[in-house]
């Protein structure tokens, strides 16, 4: 990439009329594109958005049924925890910031960078933006990511010992999908938001959110805002009840009708 330019001239958000029938997607697009410019975001993240733009296409660029049910059960299970870490990567901090900050108050989570693309540059500027959202403690940044996740071979195996290496519940997001199945396999509840209900990840975690990040953040901050009234047995029932295989096959089937209706009303 061209470094010579400064994210200011090639920020196009300025540029996008109010009118535009796409105004809000290319927005984010554009956020997207500040963090690579700004040194934060991956390249590779540029790519990993574009795949989520086309599966949010797929189920109306709306919160469905599924995705709801697989929060609430995200949400119990991170209320029971006793060590809920979310973690952050490049994605997550360019779009949800101040979600990730607030929803780690509300639920008494752990902050964590954990990055596949690990350069101790992007994890400093990646804590810089959260702590400039109000988070107190970040987690995986240099030195204190000092404890090792078995089985994982990538940089993402590199964790901090207060944070992902003793957490038994991990909320995380746009994910490559090696991660996840170690996680699990070494006994950690994994909540993932993933808008691809095929990848790796959403087969793998234990509760799958198949939805936008920019709209499941500040969902799940007002469904924990309501859940943390609630008793342990009634949040224990939730998880319980829930069945992650099921919400992947209704976002699967959602995925199946709306096409073949979008056929009929062409
Ligand atoms: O910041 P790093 O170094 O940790 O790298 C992050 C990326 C995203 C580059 C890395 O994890 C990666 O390569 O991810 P993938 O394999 O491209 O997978 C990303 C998944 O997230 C895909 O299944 C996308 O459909 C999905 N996705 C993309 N945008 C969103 C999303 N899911 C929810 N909300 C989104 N906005």
């Amino acid at each position: 990439m061209d470094k010579s330019h400064s994210s200011d001239e090639w920020s196009l958000r300025s540029l996008i009329p109010e009118n535009h029938p796409r105004k809000e997607s290319l927005i984010i697009r554009e956020k997207v594109v500040e963090g690579l410019l700004e040194g934060y975001l991956a390249p590779q993240g540029l790519i990993a958005h574009g795949r989520g733009e086309c599966f949010d296409y797929l189920m109306g660029e709306r919160t469905q049924d599924f995705a709801i049910k697989a929060m609430e059960a995200g949400i119990a299970s991170i209320l029971l925890a006793k060590n809920p870490v979310i973690s952050v990567n490049g994605n997550m901090a360019a779009l949800v910031p101040s979600e990730i900050v607030k929803l780690a108050e509300i639920t008494n989570s752990k902050i964590e960078v954990n990055l596949f693309y690990r350069t101790e540059e992007r994890e400093k500027k990646i804590s810089e933006i959260l702590r400039k959202a109000g988070a107190k403690e970040v987690l995986g940044v240099g030195e204190d990511a000092s404890a090792t996740i078995p089985e994982l071979f990538s940089e993402r195996r590199r964790v901090s010992p207060r944070g992902i290496y003793i957490a038994d519940v991990v909320l995380l997001a746009l994910e490559d999908g090696d991660r996840t199945e170690a996680l699990v396999k070494i006994g950690k509840k994994v909540v993932a938001i993933d808008l691809n209900p095929l990848s790796r990840t959403a087969r793998k975690a234990s509760i799958t959110i198949v939805d936008n990040i920019i709209r499941a953040f500040p969902k799940m901050i007002e469904i924990a805002k309501n859940m943390k009234e609630k008793r342990k047995e009634e949040l224990e029932e939730i998880i319980r009840q829930y069945d992650n295989k099921k919400v992947l096959s209704e976002s699967l089937n959602f995925i199946s009708k709306y096409l073949s209706q979008l056929s009929l009303d062409l």
